[in-house]
């Protein structure tokens, strides 16, 4: 006897099956344990739905999707940068912001100074917008502290987020966000001090994998590499900032280390491409940063493409460059700026998604022994949920197999 049986409705398995979605039509997905225990055609089913399960959900006809992931997202921070945006309309660049003392560093003392309580309230906000839209897990990011313990404070609150709400959250550790002020004109003291800081949050398992900034305005490949290499001697998976702004060889560098993920990479060369491809590292494009910083070069799509490279896509939330809390506009916006097509964009917040967290056995598909996080969409076609804008067609969301709270 199965837990629950949803039927009558069509599946997104997001599979690689071959047909478009990994579609199946006039199926049915029972659950276990909180996991998917059966998926098929209703005519294999070995009886009526009623009798095999406990609880039976009769789906009337809507498409049913793995849980969305949004696999890239600053969403711990104080305070907001609304100010600096408005600067930015007057044509003062981000890269100048940052230079001049603003930016990240703006937020780093807004998150310094708030407590636990008052980072977990605003964060549960931006996270139940994310929620209210079918997603099921979340990656969510430090770096907004520069200091061990706002650091390890934003990390608690990621996880306390994942304890109290229905969703699945992956922590990174991104000390090497920005140069704190008290490092000023010394940023390779201040890689020393992320260093010597892994081990510790090594050790608090507050962290899934540790990131890093490699930009003009960040931190150099040199610098990112001693982080890495840290982070691989204590078996912390790594992942990349790279080429978002400016060319420095990250997502190569970010492939030589076998990286989960490079994330922005508009300016990535044939050359990060390729070392991608051999790594199996996915690519995360954030078009919610490329549009909110009117970005106009693309990332090399064709390139990533050709050489099989899996495309992931996610929001960035972040105050300073992607104040964007809806999964469902990124896919849209992956489409109308980056061309992809709806299903490249909507096996970008499942499967591939699931990959770039090395999530991959867990979640981002329908098949049998994953968890049973779904989206349930009151949709003809899984192409409107790219096609679109500030709608959200969500029935309702299952998170390892119950009807969650938000
Ligand atoms: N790239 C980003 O898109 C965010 N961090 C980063 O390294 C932006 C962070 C911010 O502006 O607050
Ligand atoms: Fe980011």
């Amino acid at each position: 006897m199965w837990d629950a049986i949803w039927h009558n409705g069509r599946l997104a398995t997001m599979a690689e099956s071959g047909s478009p979605y990994g579609a199946l039509d006039d199926a049915a997905i029972a659950t276990k344990d909180g996991r998917i225990a059966w998926c098929g055609r209703r005519g294999d089913l070995q009886g009526a739905p009623h009798t095999l399960a406990r609880d039976a959900h009769d789906l009337a006809g809507r498409w049913l999707t793995p849980g969305l992931i949004d696999c890239h997202t600053h969403l711990v921070y104080g305070g907001n940068r609304a100010r600096e945006f408005a600067q930015r309309l007057e044509g003062v660049s981000y890269a100048e912001i940052a230079r001049a003392g603003g930016g990240i560093v703006a937020t780093v003392a807004a998150t310094r100074a708030a407590d636990d309580n008052s980072l977990f309230a605003s964060a549960r906000r931006r996270l139940s917008a994310l929620l209210a839209e079918g997603v099921t897990t979340v990656e969510i990011k430090s770096g907004y502290g520069l200091n061990l313990e706002t650091e390890l404070k934003q990390l608690r609150v990621a996880r306390r987020l994942g304890a109290e709400l229905p969703v699945t959250v992956r922590t990174t550790f991104l000390g090497a966000h920005a140069l704190p002020p008290e490092f000023a004109g010394r940023a390779d003291a201040y890689i020393d001090a992320v260093v010597a800081m892994l081990p510790e949050v090594k050790a608090s398992g507050l962290a899934d994998a540790v990131d890093a900034f490699c930009e003009n305005i960040g931190f150099s490949p040199e610098q990112t590499e001693r982080v890495f290499a840290a982070a691989t001697k204590l078996g912390l998976p790594v992942k990349l900032h790279a080429e978002q702004l400016s060319d420095l060889g990250g997502a190569a560098l970010a492939a030589t280390y076998g990286a989960l993920s490079a994330d922005h990479l508009e300016y990535t060369g044939e050359d990060g491409v390729a070392a991608m491809a051999a790594a199996g590292t996915v690519a995360v494009l954030l078009p919610g940063a490329f549009y909110f910083l009117r970005e106009t070069k693309l990332p090399p799509i064709a390139a990533l493409r050709a050489a099989a490279v899996p495309i992931a896509l996610a929001t960035d939330c972040n105050p300073g460059s992607a104040p964007l809390t809806s999964l469902l506009l990124v896919l849209n916006m992956a489409c109308t700026l980056f061309r992809l097509t709806p299903e490249e964009a909507l096996t970008g917040v499942t499967r591939h998604a699931a990959r770039a967290l090395g999530l991959s056995d867990r979640c981002g598909t329908l098949e049998v022994g994953k968890a049973a996080d779904f989206a349930v969409w009151d949709i003809d076609d899984p192409a409107e949920l790219a096609y679109r804008i500030g709608f959200n067609p969500l029935a309702y969301s299952v998170k390892n197999g119950a009807f969650p709270q938000i």
